[in-house]
C-alpha cells in the first residue's frame, strides 16, 4: 500500500467530476487500499477518489472510535435524504479552515461494494454528513464552495497566505 499526495484547494483538480468505475478489477482494489491508508494516515474519516487526483467515483469512509470499520462506496447515489443538520467541517485539502455547513440529517445512499454487489445505506449524522461531503468531492465541490463569496475570498487568501510563508 501507498501514501497518496492530497490535492489541496484551491487546485483546479478539485473541480473535475468523477466518472463511474465501469469495472472493479486490481488497480480500483489497490486504489480503495492506498485510499484507505491515506486517510487513515492523514488523519481523517472520509476520502475521495478525487482528492487523490483519481477522478473515478471512490469513496472511503470509516466514523468508528476504533478506525476499524472501513467502508467503501464505488459510484455512490444519494437516492433519498430528509431533515437538515448544521455542523463545523474540516476537508484534508482545505487543511486549516473549519466552517459550519448545512447537510441533511438522514440520506438513502446507493454503491456498489468492493466486491461489486449492490448495497443501499441509511445513514444519519456524522456517517450522513461524511458522505455527502465526500460526494460533494466526486462532483467537484469543497464545502467551501458552500460558504459566501466573502468567506471564500478570506479562506482563497489566507492559504495563499500560508503558500508564500511555507515556500
Ligand atoms: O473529504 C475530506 O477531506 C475528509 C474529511 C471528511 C469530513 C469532513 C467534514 C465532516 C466530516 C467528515 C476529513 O475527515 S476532515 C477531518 C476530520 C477528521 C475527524 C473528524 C472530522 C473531520
Ligand atoms: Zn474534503
Amino acid at each position: 500500500m501507498s501514501l497518496l499526495p492530497i490535492l489541496r484547494f484551491p487546485d483546479p483538480r478539485l473541480k473535475k467530476i468523477a466518472v463511474p468505475v465501469l469495472k472493479i478489477d486490481d488497480s480500483i482494489r489497490k486504489l480503495v487500499a492506498d485510499m484507505a491508508e491515506t486517510m487513515y494516515e492523514a488523519p481523517g474519516i472520509g476520502l475521495a477518489a478525487t482528492q487523490v487526483d483519481v477522478h473515478k467515483q471512490v469513496v472511503v469512509i470509516d466514523t468508528s472510535e476504533e478506525k476499524n470499520d472501513l467502508r467503501v462506496f464505488i459510484n455512490p447515489v444519494i437516492e433519498q435524504c430528509a431533515g437538515q443538520q448544521t455542523g463545523e467541517e474540516g476537508c484534508l485539502s482545505v487543511p486549516g479552515i473549519y466552517n459550519k455547513v448545512e447537510r441533511a440529517e438522514r440520506v438513502n445512499v446507493r454503491y456498489m461494494d468492493l466486491d461489486g454487489k449492490t448495497q443501499t445505506l441509511q445513514a444519519d449524522g456524522l456517517l450522513a454528513v461524511c458522505i455527502q461531503h465526500e460526494m460533494d468531492h466526486l462532483n467537484g465541490k469543497v464545502f467551501v464552495d458552500h460558504l459566501s463569496q466573502l468567506k471564500q475570498t478570506r479562506i482563497r487568501n489566507k492559504l495563499a497566505k500560508q503558500a508564500r510563508v511555507t515556500a
